[in-house]
């Protein structure tokens, strides 16, 4: 699917998205449906399009198909032995948990603990061909009613556009992300961004560069937020109890899953360190799963839970409209949106059947 606005980053632009969907089905017949977060080609993580679809039809499936009807919380354990692969192993997951939760008329938001019907969104905007261009596009989310901006900055965009956005709008909630584009000898300079009140820096360094985070945290006051070091529960705590992570940005594909996304948010929680949900530019599908784990009490900073709008022309399920900055948690059953099967179906490149379907 093509994007509306395409998103310039320090790893290149992303212009389309070649998106996995996995459609489960129980034996009573049930459906669910999962969406893969991966992108074509492994540059924001290591996992891609193509090889999810072989790790799932070689590895993953053939560990749970036979099994009889097994659990949304069983598919971690029944996957522990093969590693890595938290987007793939997170689509199954989502698929059975749909599926079951679809069973048992319980909507994703009641079954992670929502406590809220709508959440706060916040959307992410690409390095762009000039500042006055970033305005323009800026000055339209902020007329969408967006509750916070997110810029992309890397060496050589970064101070100037970050000024020319707070001076216009000095009181928007405002954060910046880096994908990893900085090393820690630019600590001087990531310094002259905290005059600028942001929420938070997100991924300055190497994904690896746990004692790199801790170090920049302790000489900035502008916060330092973990996305792409943050795997798994083991990666947070460690990250936490290292100063490395002052914010968490929660993406339940990088992390394997809603039900690991539910574990890092409790051990957030508990440790006071406020989270938020991450964005991959999904459709409406994964959309409406994030938009309820958004809805726990620990994710306090609004999220890349944009309206369907921003991303694509057309979605694959009703789109979601935000309404005041917010939108709606799907009470339904399930993920609680509707896929348009023939829309699907009529931008559908490749199918595999995998089992007795
Ligand atoms: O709103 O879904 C969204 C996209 C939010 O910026 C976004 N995603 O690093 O968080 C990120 C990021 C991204 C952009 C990742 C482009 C990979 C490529």
């Amino acid at each position: 699917m093509s994007l509306v606005r395409p998103m310039r980053i320090s790893f290149g632009t992303l212009t389309d998205r070649d998106v996995l969907l996995v459609r489960a089905q129980t034996e009573n017949g049930t459906e669910g449906w999962g969406e893969c977060v991966a992108f074509s080609a492994p540059v924001y993580s290591p996992e891609y399009v193509q090889g999810c679809r072989e790790v799932i039809e070689r590895f993953f499936a053939p560990a749970i198909l036979g099994r009889g009807e097994i659990r949304a919380e069983e598919v971690s354990g029944l996957l522990e032995g093969f590693l890595g692969h938290q987007m793939a192993k997170a689509t199954i997951e989502t698929a059975l948990l749909d599926a079951q939760l679809k069973e048992n008329g319980q909507s994703f938001g009641s079954y992670f603990g929502a406590t809220r019907s709508e959440v706060d969104c916040g959307v992410s905007v690409g390095i762009a061909s000039s500042i006055d261009r970033l305005l323009e596009e800026v000055s339209l989310y902020v007329a969408e009613g967006y509750r916070r901006i997110k810029l992309k900055i890397e060496p050589g965009w970064d101070v100037d556009p970050v000024a020319a956005v707070r001076s216009a709008w000095p009181m928007i909630p405002l954060q910046v992300d880096a994908n990893q584009a900085y090393a820690l000898s630019d600590t001087e300079h990531l310094v002259r961004l905290d005059r600028f009140d942001l929420l938070l820096i997100e991924q300055p360094l190497n994904e690896h560069d746990l004692l790199g985070h801790a170090e920049l945290a302790k000489r900035m006051q502008t916060p330092v937020c973990l996305d792409e070091t943050i795997t798994s529960l083991a990666d947070a705590r460690q990250a936490v109890a290292l100063g490395a992570a002052e914010i968490i940005n929660i993406k339940p594909g990088r992390v394997g899953g809603y039900l690991e996304s539910v574990r890092i948010h409790d051990f957030c929680k508990e440790s006071g360190i406020p989270v938020w949900c991450g964005g991959m530019f999904e459709t409406g599908i994964g959309r409406a799963a994030n938009v309820a784990l958004a809805a726990l009490p620990g994710f306090i900073l609004p999220g890349d839970t944009s309206g369907s709008s921003r991303y694509f022309h057309r979605d694959v399920t009703q789109p979601f409209v935000l309404e005041g900055g917010r939108l709606k948690v799907p009470q339904g059953p399930g993920i609680g949106v509707t896929v348009d099967l023939a829309f699907v179906e009529e931008i559908t490149t490749e199918v595999w059947r995998i089992g007795a379907v």
